[in-house]
């Protein structure tokens, strides 16, 4: 991967939203790899690898899709 970034996404509570998210995620063009550091009632650590740099507007919608909200990035 060319590139690695850090999302905080809110909401994630369980596996399956683990999962929810990282199928999202996965579909934007470039994602290699996502991993989520799952924390309840604190953001969450969103991982992605990718061949480039992301559109943040993109990331946004994809976590929105999968029913939570991108909290900021780091
Ligand atoms: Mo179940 Mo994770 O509703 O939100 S998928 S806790």
């Amino acid at each position: 991967a060319a590139k690695t970034e850090d999302f905080l996404v809110t909401g994630m509570t369980c596996s399956h939203c683990v999962a929810s998210v990282t199928e999202e995620l996965s579909l934007l063009p470039g994602v290699e790899s996502v991993e989520v550091e799952l924390n309840v009632g604190a953001p969450s650590r969103v991982t992605v690898a990718s061949s480039a740099t992301l559109d943040l507007d993109d990331v946004r919608t994809a976590i929105g899709e999968a029913g939570y909200e991108l909290a900021g990035t780091e």
